[in-house]
C-alpha cells in the first residue's frame, strides 16, 4: 500500500506554512511548493507540477487524524492534524498523572483516524514505580485493550519497546510539555525538533511546537510531531466512540430495549453494571457528553449543507493548515 503510494505520489508533505508545503521524498530530497487549490495535510502523499511549483494531486488517505477547529465565530471546521498514519502515540507525562477524560477524547480521535492508538507514559525517569503503576491502572481503566508503555527520553533502554512501531508512520499527540518533541529527537537520534521547559508550578508546557512536522526515522519509518492541543475537540466520527467505549457498548447489548437510554428503562444492563460497581457512572457520563458533542457537529454540518445548497453555493473546502 505504502510502496505503491510512493510510486504514484512521490512526495510527502513534511510541513505546512501559509499556503506553502514543504515536501520530502523517500530518498530525503526536499522542495517547497504552493498548495493553492489543493487540500493538503502533513503526511499526505502528493504529486507536483514542477513548472509552476504547485501541488498537483493529493493521494487517497489511508487514515487521518481530524479534530474540530472553530474559526469565524462558532462555525465548526475540520482540521486534519496528520494523514496516512499507522499508529498514534498518545503521550501523558507520568509525573503529572493521566487525566482519564482527556485520554478518552484522544482515544476517540485516534480510533476514528483509522490508525492504532498506543499510550505512552513519558518521563518515567522522574517518577518511582508506584507512580507508574498508578498511571498504568488509570490507563487500563479507560483503555483496557490498548497497549501502554512507560518510557523516558533520557533512558535509551526504555525506548527499545517502541521499535516494534517504528517502521510505519506514527503521529505523536498530547498536551503541551508532555515530551513529544523530546521523544522525536531521542528516536531520530539528533535534535531535529525544538523543545521547551515546562512551567515550574504546574508542569504545563509553553506550546513550543507550533506546527505539525513530519520527520524521517533512521529505521525507514516516519514520525509526525504535533503542537500540544489545549483542548481535544471532536469532529464527526465513524466508530471512534464505539471503539473507545467498547465496554459500555458491549453492556448495552444486554439491555432489554435496543434503544435503551440507560435512564429509567427496565432491565438496563448498563445501569446494573453501575449499581454493581462494574462501571463508573463518571465514564458513562463522559461518553454521553462526547456523543452529544459529535451529534452537535453533525447537525451543524447538515444545516450548513442545506443552506448552502439552497443558495447554490459550492460547499466550502475544509481548512487544513491550522491547528
Ligand atoms: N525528566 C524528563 N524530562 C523530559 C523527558 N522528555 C521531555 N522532558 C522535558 O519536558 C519538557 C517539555 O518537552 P517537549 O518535548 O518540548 O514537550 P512537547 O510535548 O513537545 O511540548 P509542545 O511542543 O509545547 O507541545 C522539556 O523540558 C523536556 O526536557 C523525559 O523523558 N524525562
Ligand atoms: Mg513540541
Ligand atoms: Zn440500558
Amino acid at each position: 500500500m505504502r510502496v505503491s503510494a510512493e510510486i504514484s505520489y512521490p512526495w510527502r508533505v513534511r510541513r505546512l506554512d501559509r499556503g506553502w508545503s514543504a515536501l520530502i521524498d523517500s530518498t530525503g530530497n526536499e522542495t517547497r511548493v504552493r498548495n493553492i487549490g489543493a487540500e493538503v495535510a502533513v503526511g499526505d502523499y502528493v504529486t507536483v507540477d514542477t513548472e509552476i511549483a504547485r501541488v498537483e494531486q493529493v493521494g487517497p488517505r489511508t487514515s487521518a487524524l481530524v479534530r474540530r477547529a472553530s474559526f469565524e465565530g462558532a462555525r465548526a471546521v475540520p482540521h486534519v492534524v496528520a494523514a496516512n498514519l499507522d499508529v498514534v502515540f498518545l503521550l501523558h507525562a507520568a509525573p503529572s498523572g493521566v487525566n482519564p477524560r482527556r485520554l478518552e477524547r484522544e482515544l476517540v480521535l485516534a480510533f476514528d483516524s483509522g490508525a492504532q492508538p498506543v499510550v505512552l507514559l513519558t518521563k518515567s525517569d522522574a517518577v518511582d514505580d508506584t507512580q507508574i503503576d498508578r498511571a498504568i491502572s488509570v490507563v487500563t481503566s479507560v483503555a483496557p485493550d490498548v497497549a501502554v508503555h512507560a518510557v523516558s527520553a533520557r533512558n535509551r533502554a526504555s525506548l527499545g519497546v517502541l521499535s516494534q512501531y517504528l517502521t510505519g508512520t506514527i503521529a505523536l499527540l498530547g498536551a503541551s510539555g508532555v515530551g513529544k518533541s523530546t521523544l522525536v529527537n531521542a528516536l531520530v537520534g539528533s535534535d531535529v525538533q525544538r523543545t521547551g521547559e515546562v512551567r515550574e508550578g504546574d508542569q504545563r508546557g509553553r506550546h513550543t511546537t507550533v506546527a505539525a512536522e513530519l520527520v524521517a526515522l533512521p529505521s525507514g519509518g516516519w514520525l509526525i510531531d504535533t503542537p500540544g492541543l489545549r483542548a481535544v475537540t471532536l469532529w464527526t466520527s465513524g466508530h471512534g466512540i464505539e471503539r473507545a467505549f467498547s465496554d459500555i457498548f458491549a453492556l448495552s447489548e444486554n439491555c432489554r430495549f435496543r434503544d435503551c437510554k440507560h435512564e429509567e428503562e427496565p432491565d438496563c444492563a448498563v445501569r446494573a453494571a453501575i449499581e454493581s460497581g462494574g462501571l463508573s457512572p463518571v465514564r458513562l457520563r463522559a461518553m454521553e457528553r462526547l456523543v452529544a458533542e459529535e451529534a452537535a457537529v453533525e447537525d451543524e454540518q447538515r444545516e450548513r449543507e442545506r443552506t448552502e445548497d439552497r443558495r447554490g453555493f459550492r460547499r466550502r473546502r475544509p481548512e487544513t493548515d491550522r491547528n
